[in-house]
């Protein structure tokens, strides 16, 4: 690799460290990466990711790579980032065929306000930072969005952690990041979403009462093969279903909305490492096997 192709995944990073190398990426591959601003934050700020085009016959087998939407969940801006650098430098035939053959939007760092309080004020912060009263900040980024939005697995109380917003793409991030993805929808073949933690591999709905998505049992059977190929590097073990059935009711996520309005066909959201002894604090240690193992699963995800 070139000097400054070297994000290092034996730290966690800042955002300008991560926008920094996302544009180094950029002039040191202009022919294949693009720096895209996705949408921009309350406070300001962009959502900057790249986009990956390696031949312009991929146009129509897109993958959206969304990390970060949680601002606490440090190991997935961490994982995402990784995968970038393996998409772009990765010599290995099995990386080399899923990533020339697909189009990539890579976007680590979904909720930039809140991944920057995490590191300024306080490393537990899951929301945006947009005022609501004088004592609450932020809604949940990850219930925001306008799909059956507020139809459960929400707070309507702006102090509450999974407060769903004023209404619908209420915040400045959710409104103008589903702006651009709308933009580039109907190229995708696959949405993944990457939070933390409890290592689940999660399909929509997270809303009951509504069905399932019409290629749930794909998804399911393509699922199962993903958590076994990710157990096969380190023996992580990994729980697959429905996110309403292994976790919990939440309305308002973006790959629900990615499913229910766009009906994007590949849509997954990993719940990274670990169980709960670290939790959100996972140790930097773990960046790069947890990293390893996800693309393991990704590339699994988009066999043929
Ligand atoms: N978990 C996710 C959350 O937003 C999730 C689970 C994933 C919900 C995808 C909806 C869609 O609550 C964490 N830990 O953030
Ligand atoms: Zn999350």
């Amino acid at each position: 690799d070139r000097a400054n192709s070297r994000l290092g995944w034996t730290s966690y990073h800042r955002l300008n460290v991560i926008y920094d190398w996302l544009r180094s990426l950029e002039s040191e591959y202009p022919e294949y990466v693009q720096v895209v601003k996705g949408g921009e934050t309350y406070l300001g700020r962009d959502i900057l990711g790249v986009h990956v085009s390696f031949s312009p016959s991929n146009r129509n087998r897109a993958v959206f790579l969304e990390g970060g939407m949680h601002a606490r969940e440090w190991i997935s801006p961490a994982t995402v980032t990784y995968i970038l650098n393996e998409l772009l430098t990765s010599t290995d035939p099995e990386v080399r065929a899923i990533a020339d053959s697909h189009d990539w939007y890579v976007f680590p760092n979904s909720n930039p306000d809140g991944y920057e309080y995490t590191h300024t004020n306080n490393r537990l912060w899951r929301k945006t930072r947009t005022r609501y009263t004088a004592m609450c900040y932020g809604a949940d980024p990850n219930r925001n969005w306008a799909f059956e939005w507020g139809n459960g697995g929400v707070s309507f109380s702006p102090c509450s952690e999974t407060y769903a917003g004023a209404g619908a793409f209420s915040e400045i991030e959710t409104q103008t990041f589903s702006t651009y993805i709308s933009s580039i929808v109907s190229h995708l073949r696959a949405y993944i979403s990457i939070h933390s933690y409890s290592q689940l591999l999660l399909l929509p709905y997270g809303v009951t009462g509504i069905g399932k998505p019409s290629n749930y049992n794909q998804l399911l059977t393509i699922g199962r093969r993903a958590a076994t190929a990710l157990k096969r590097r380190y023996g992580t073990e990994y729980t697959v279903g429905n996110l309403a059935e292994v976790l919990y009711v939440a309305s308002g996520s973006s790959f629900d909305w990615v499913k229910g309005t766009h009906n994007v066909n590949l849509t997954f959201a990993f719940e990274l490492r670990d169980t709960g002894r670290y939790g959100f604090v996972l140790p930097a240690s773990q960046i790069i096997p947890t990293a390893e193992e996800t693309l393991d699963a990704v590339l699994e995800i988009l066999k043929d």
